[in-house]
């Protein structure tokens, strides 16, 4: 049994043999974030079959439980090499319109395991709550995930609120979701972008160092 036997339980959404075998996969030393990694562009590519009309929505359905319960059991094994140092706090969450969480939970468990506290405010979120949030939490982030070009705005938005009540530059305002992209945070003024989970812990005390 592998790793293309997980992507294969995921891919067809077979929630409980995935969960089993992504057990074994760690028995037998397979690193979780590789595992994670793996199914994360498995995901992408369920994806564009689903942009093709090749499959359906009830698919994509199951093919995101079967991930979330491999996440699930994955995430206690993540080494937590981050040692006890706090090193942000952060909120997080998926833009307003848009309820896709998969990926913004994955950032959430990494930064986690590598020494950040973080605040998830789920999916749905309206660019007033992050803010709200923020402030009560004294977060030094604002991770926003979106998922759809349709709620993309929802970051841009979020700026510009912290710009009209003249706190912008009390948080690092960060995003990301796969149709996101550094030009978009460029446009939008954002602070960080990050492509993928596994580089976000690396990435955010880099901003946080030119505060
Ligand atoms: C799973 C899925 C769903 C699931 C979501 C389940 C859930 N609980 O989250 C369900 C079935 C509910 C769903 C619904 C819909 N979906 Co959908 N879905 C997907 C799919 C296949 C995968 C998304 C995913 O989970 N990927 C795996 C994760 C791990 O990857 P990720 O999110 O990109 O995250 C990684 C990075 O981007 C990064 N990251 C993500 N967020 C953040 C945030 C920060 C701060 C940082 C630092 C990093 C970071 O780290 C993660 C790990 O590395 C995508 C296809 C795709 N290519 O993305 C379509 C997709 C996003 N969906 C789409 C659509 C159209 C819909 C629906 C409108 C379908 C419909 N007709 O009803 C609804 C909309 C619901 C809504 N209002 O949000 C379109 C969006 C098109 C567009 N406009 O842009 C896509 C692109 C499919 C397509 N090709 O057409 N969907």
């Amino acid at each position: 049994m592998s790793l293309e036997n997980l992507n294969k339980l995921v891919k067809e959404g077979e929630t409980e043999d995935a969960k089993v075998l992504a057990q074994q996969l760690l028995q037998d030393g397979i690193d979780p974030l590789k595992m994670i990694e793996t199914l994360t562009q498995t995901m992408a590519r369920v994806g564009d079959l689903f942009a093709k009309l090749e499959i359906f929505l009830p698919e994509i359905m199951l093919c995101g439980e079967a991930l979330t319960g491999v996440v699930d059991i994955l995430s206690p094994y993540l080494d937590a090499s981050g040692g006890r140092e706090i090193k942000g706090k952060v909120v997080i969450g998926v833009v307003k319109g848009d309820l896709h969480e998969i990926g913004k939970n994955i950032v959430k468990l990494i930064l986690e395991t590598n020494g950040f506290v973080v605040k998830d405010l789920g999916y749905d979120v309206d660019s007033l709550t992050f803010i709200k949030e923020a402030e009560a939490m004294k977060a030094d982030f604002i991770a926003s995930s979106s998922l759809m070009t349709t709620t993309m705005p929802g970051q841009l938005e979020i700026i510009e609120i912290l710009k009209s009540k003249g706190i912008r530059d009390q948080f690092k305002v960060v995003i990301g979701g796969a149709p996101t992209s550094q030009e978009w945070a460029d446009k939008i003024g954002a602070d960080l972008y990050c492509a993928h989970a596994k580089s976000a812990p690396e990435k955010f005390p880099a901003v946080l160092d030119n505060k």
